[in-house]
């Protein structure tokens, strides 16, 4: 099976738009129409910036977050029809500073997925371990744990993406071997539905740099990649993307 590679920016919560409208400039005009599919995650503030931006280019929008609620009295949250009104295709769900720093736990998180998908967005769901977990050779229970919270939650779960993001990996300039990665990511592949187990894409995240990109991406199970820092280079980020 052919999986299309997909790489998404995580801006987190960086920049203003002093910087990133010349980030956005740049990456528009940098990137080649080479075979990866391309998104790019600002903060809700910037998406309709973001989405208006790229309207024109081969670049896709995604939100970094979404509530597990349709609409309500949910001060400070977004929905995901709201998502939609300004042309996101994807979300992330479930990122590990969503868990760790704001206590989601695999219940909130499947239902945002749902809340995703309900809506037409397609979820990117975060998994990995720490390092600890990793330590105790937990990793498998752990990712197996969180993406089957997810799986028992929803009736379908193709055309959604999964992204393999060991926590010890995130912002620490420490990424996974590619063998590492390659490993869980297999794993994965084998806890999904039968009915969509290799079209569905699986990205590693953590640490993924201009430099290390290729190799991660070269691996059989690994399709892309989720990007935080190095998605706030231009030149970085465009690598990334033609490395895909
Ligand atoms: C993991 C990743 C993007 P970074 O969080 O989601 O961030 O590339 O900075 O490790």
């Amino acid at each position: 099976v052919q999986r299309r590679p997909l790489v998404a920016a995580n801006w987190k919560m960086n920049g203003t738009l002093a910087t990133l409208r010349p980030l956005l400039a740049e990456v528009i005009a940098g990137l080649d129409d080479g075979a990866a599919e391309v998104a790019l995650c600002p903060a809700f503030v910037y998406l309709a910036e973001v989405a208006a931006a790229v309207a024109d280019s081969r670049i896709a929008v995604g939100a970094q977050n979404v509530s597990e609620y349709t609409y309500g009295a949910y001060t400070g949250e977004v929905s995901a029809a709201m998502l939609k009104d300004y042309n996101c295709r994807f979300v992330i769900v479930g990122h590990s500073e969503r868990r760790n720093l704001y206590a989601e736990t695999d219940a909130g998180v499947a239902a945002r997925f749902r809340a995703a998908q309900a809506a037409g967005l397609t979820p990117i769901l975060c998994v990995g371990e720490t390092l600890a977990e990793r330590e105790a050779d937990a990793t498998e229970a752990v990712v197996g744990r969180q993406l089957n919270a997810v799986l028992t939650a929803v009736d379908d779960f193709a055309g959604a993406v999964v992204a393999y993001e060991p926590v010890w990996a995130i912002g620490t300039g420490r990424t996974a071997s590619p063998e590492q990665a390659q490993a869980v990511h297999a794993f994965i592949r084998g806890q999904l539905p039968a009915a969509c187990r290799q079209q569905t894409r699986i990205l590693y995240g953590g640490s993924v740099k201009a430099d290390n990109a290729a190799t991660l991406f070269a691996m059989e199970d690994i399709d892309g990649g989720l990007i935080g820092g190095a998605s706030l280079d231009a030149r970085a980020f465009l690598d990334i993307c033609h490395a895909a």
